[in-house]
């Protein structure tokens, strides 16, 4: 499991707890973009007293995406068989995690969503939740995603699937990166299932959400839609030529 943080000096010890309890067969690796509030410290001392908790000190910060990216190359070089994807806030439940990963060995992507039935969202304001809705809505319609939690971030990939989705092309660095990870391994046609999960916004600490990484995510996923959207188009449109061609 790849848990991201920047200043989460608060959830850290917490969270990670949670996890080694909940699914002790779990490797934890904490992917920390030097936090100023000493997170990476914490980390330190949790690593040395756990051979199962391991610690990657990021130069600064530079967006969940890239911490991902360096935290699954981290992961594909081990021998890991699959690699979770979890905030350390506490809006993602440890303990809903053997029920994700129970799903990973006939899916090639687990996600932990809100928005199927028996999913929610807990203490959310509103407008996080239009922001969060609406960004499931738009990349569904721009991207013809079959997922109803595109933005999600708790996750479990079996290997395969991130060996075969070209995360060395993935640019993007806020949370976007959900989104782009998703359409990729759907591009790719791997399995995708979601499980229920209950999100409770965090208690401890503050959200990173920012104008710049939404824009970010509006931006990439509308180039992103149109892009795909020409291509149809084009497709159709060679189809019903060749047709002709054929009739005549
Ligand atoms: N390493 C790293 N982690 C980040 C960065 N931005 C956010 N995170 C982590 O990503 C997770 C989700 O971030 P959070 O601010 O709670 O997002 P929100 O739940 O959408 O408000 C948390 O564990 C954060 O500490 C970043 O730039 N670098
Ligand atoms: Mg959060």
């Amino acid at each position: 499991m790849i848990i991201p943080t920047y200043n989460e000096a608060e959830n850290l010890e917490w969270i990670t707890g949670r996890v080694r309890e909940a699914a002790p067969e779990v490797d934890i690796l904490v992917a920390d973009d030097n936090s100023p509030d000493g997170t990476g410290r914490i980390a330190d001392r949790l690593a040395a007293a756990d051979p199962h908790l391991h610690v990657m000190h990021r130069p600064g910060k530079q967006g969940l995406g890239a911490a991902y990216l360096a935290g699954f190359h981290w992961g594909l070089e081990r021998d890991y068989e699959a690699l979770v994807e979890m905030d350390c806030d506490g809006s993602h439940k440890p303990e809903d995690l053997p029920r994700l990963l129970a799903r990973a060995g006939d899916t090639d992507l687990v996600i932990g969503s809100r928005y199927v039935p028996g999913g929610g969202v807990v203490n959310w304001p509103l407008y996080r939740q239009l922001i969060s809705r609406g960004g499931s809505l738009w990349t569904r319609m721009m991207l013809g995603l079959k997922v109803r939690d595109c933005t999600g971030g708790f996750r479990v990939f079996r290997r395969e699937t991130l060996e075969g989705i070209g995360l060395d092309e993935v640019a993007s660095a806020g949370y976007c990166f959900q989104v782009d990870l998703l359409w990729r391994t759907q591009k790719a046609g791997f399995s995708i299932t979601e499980v229920p999960i209950t999100f409770v916004e965090r208690e401890r600490g503050n959200s990173k959400m920012s104008k710049a990484i939404f824009i970010e995510a509006l931006i990439r996923t509308t180039l992103w839609g149109i892009a795909h959207r020409a291509a149809q188009f084009r497709d159709a449109g060679e189809r019903a030529l060749e047709k002709r061609e054929r009739k005549r």
